[in-house]
């Protein structure tokens, strides 16, 4: 069946509608960052660069690093634009943009974020690198789409037993992520596992207050006190979830490894946050070299 040209909006040079690439243009992994300055830092350590692209918060570079083809983009920030920046790379994969219909043989692609966080345990200090085992989701997102057939089941019946989410906010999900690209990323003693809390604001929505106070003060207490099968919520960012729900859906794997740059358990922020973040792009590159 065609896609309308209104549902997969293809621009005058052949690329799909915001991340502005064509097919050839991206590889089988994929590595996602928040920050479009981020993809320079990641790049500057490939081998070569056969594609360099920008169209607003969406920058791209596509090379090689130690002979593996990646690419990494920028999504900017939030779970709304990892709902373009999912469904677009996975429609250049799997959508044949000159007869508008899904191929037969479908790919699966590997969605790597390297992000910045904020742990909320005591013990996982700042410059620590976490990989998550879980995505947290109280974006929502995932439920616009078939959330039932990706949601861990058990863990969201959990996570909703234990917090109490008051009426007007999204229902809490859990999704896994990819095992075996856990495991690359979390071979080494350093790196803590967990689950990683997804919300759809920096301040409020995780819990910090400056002027405007929060509707549910107890909110991050509540998660640092969440166990189960002795996995606890390790930390909040802003994406994680929505790239492994979306992921599931569409047959991809994914995972996220973030840098602690903040610990809101003692109120810690990183004193080079730009080290800790350069260290962690190093670690991640020479594990996915491995795939
Ligand atoms: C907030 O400052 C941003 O930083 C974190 C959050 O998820 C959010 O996107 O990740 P990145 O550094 O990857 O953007």
């Amino acid at each position: 069946m065609k896609i309308k040209e209104s549902e997969l909006i293809i621009n005058p040079d052949g690329s799909i509608y915001h991340v502005n690439l064509r097919p050839e243009q991206i590889a089988d992994t994929i590595i996602t960052v928040g920050d479009p300055a981020r993809v320079e830092r990641v790049a500057a350590h490939f081998d070569k660069v056969e594609t360099k692209v920008q169209k607003r918060e969406f920058y791209t570079q596509t090379g090689t690093y130690k002979g593996k083809r990646l690419t990494v983009i920028s999504t900017g920030i939030g779970t709304d634009n990892i709902d373009i920046v999912i469904n677009e790379l996975d429609a250049l994969a799997n959508i044949d943009l000159t007869t508008r219909e899904v191929k037969k043989d479908l790919k699966s692609l590997n969605f790597v974020r390297i992000g910045t966080s904020g742990s909320i345990q005591k013990d996982i200090p700042v410059d620590s690198f976490v990989v998550s085992e879980k995505g947290l989701g109280f974006d929502g997102l995932l439920y616009y789409y078939e959330a039932e057939k990706v949601i861990n089941q058990t863990y969201t019946a959990a996570i909703n037993k234990h917090l109490k989410i008051q009426a007007g906010k999204a229902t809490p999900y859990m999704v896994d992520g990819s095992q075996d690209l856990i495991n690359l990323l979390s071979q080494e003693d350093k790196v803590y596992k967990g689950i990683t809390g997804t919300n759809v604001g920096f301040y409020g929505p995780q819990g910090r207050v400056l002027r405007a106070k929060v509707s549910d003060p107890d909110f991050i207490d509540q998660l640092v006190t969440f166990n189960y099968e002795d996995k606890k919520v390790t930390n909040l960012e802003m994406e994680t979830s929505a790239i492994f729900g979306l992921s599931k859906l569409l047959g991809h794997r994914a995972v996220a490894i973030n840098a602690i740059i903040a610990n809101r358990a003692n109120g810690n922020f990183s004193e080079n946050p730009k080290k800790a973040v350069d260290n962690l792009i190093r670690y991640s590159l020479n594990k996915l070299a491995q795939l």
